[in-house]
């Protein structure tokens, strides 16, 4: 089903759930001002995230794609969590499980207070030399000219996140599987659903029986096998949809 409010079947899987599942991308920090990658809004327009989020790409001119870092660390560290992270915390309040898989790096779901968070793309506060591994967390190693230097080797260092052609952190990786197992419903929320392995989250918590809802403004690949798409922002139906399930279960609580 596609439609642009919140169907009443909505609110009866979520009455009933244990455990919810989110699987989030881009679209879901788009209200907080960070740009998604792909589409008339994505502000990367210039470049095309294949082109620079690949390991060639940075050893052919690490000082481009420390720039194209650099420009999203500076909008990610001024920006807020919005309604639609916020509302994904405040569920923990009224389930007994909640766990986010995200591809974004942006930490916005546990600046939001989100408890359970599994990152499948890394993280944009986490650096690491490439010769030698060392792990750099402070803006400190980044405060000089870019491309940043390892002060151990000598080494570049280059952000922790996943790269096109790179393994996702198994850990994370199987901690998604077995929350799209485990799930009564799952969320997928703001994201294209085009770039694997991660997009094969919600449809493995589709085949394991969850009840699929997808919130986006446009439809996706996932569409096709979602139980409900509602066509709109995170951040404004997600908001709406726990304030229904509050009522409700304050509702049950005083019969
Ligand atoms: C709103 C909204 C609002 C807007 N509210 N919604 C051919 C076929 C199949 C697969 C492949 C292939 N060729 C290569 C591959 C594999 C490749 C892949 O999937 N490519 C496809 C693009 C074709 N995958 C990989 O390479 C992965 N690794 C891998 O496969 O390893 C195995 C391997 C190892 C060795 C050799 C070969 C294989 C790794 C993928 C890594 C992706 N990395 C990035 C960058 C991360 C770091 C960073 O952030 O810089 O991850 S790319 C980028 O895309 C980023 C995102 O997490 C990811 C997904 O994007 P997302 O989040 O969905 O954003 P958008 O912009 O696409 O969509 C936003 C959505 O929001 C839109 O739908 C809007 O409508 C919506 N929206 N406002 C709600 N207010
Ligand atoms: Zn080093």
């Amino acid at each position: 089903m596609i439609t642009e409010t919140i169907p009443e079947i909505v609110n009866e899987k979520l009455k009933q759930a244990r455990v919810i599942g989110a699987f989030t991308g881009a679209g879901i920090s788009a209200e907080s001002n960070v740009p998604t990658f792909r589409g008339d809004e994505g502000l990367w327009t210039k470049f095309k995230p294949e082109e620079l989020a690949n390991f060639n790409a940075f050893m052919k001119n690490p000082e481009l794609v420390w720039e194209w870092y650099s420009a999203r660390k500076k909008i990610i560290h001024e920006a807020q969590p919005n309604p639609g992270h916020l509302a994904l915390a405040e569920l923990e309040e009224l389930v007994d499980e909640v766990i986010i898989v995200t591809q974004n790096i942006d930490n916005l779901h546990r600046r939001a207070g989100s408890s359970r968070v599994h990152e499948l793309h890394g993280n944009i506060e986490r650096n690491y030399c490439i010769k030698c591994g060392e792990t750099y967390t402070d803006d400190a190693i980044l405060s000089g000219t870019l491309p940043p230097k390892c002060r151990k080797c000598d080494g570049l260092v280059r952000p922790d996140v996943v790269w096109f052609g790179e393994y996702l952190p198994q850990d994370e990786f199987t901690a998604g599987e077995e929350a799209a197992e485990r799930s009564d419903v799952f969320f997928s929320l703001g994201t294209s659903a085009i770039v694997y392995p991660a997009a094969s989250i919600p449809q493995i918590a589709k085949r394991a029986g969850a009840f699929l809802i997808e919130i986006n403004p446009e439809t996706t690949p996932l569409s096709d096998i979602a139980d409900v798409t509602i066509l709109g922002k995170t951040g404004t139906i997600l908001p709406e949809i726990v304030k229904s399930l509050r009522s409700i279960k304050k509702e049950g609580t005083n019969n």
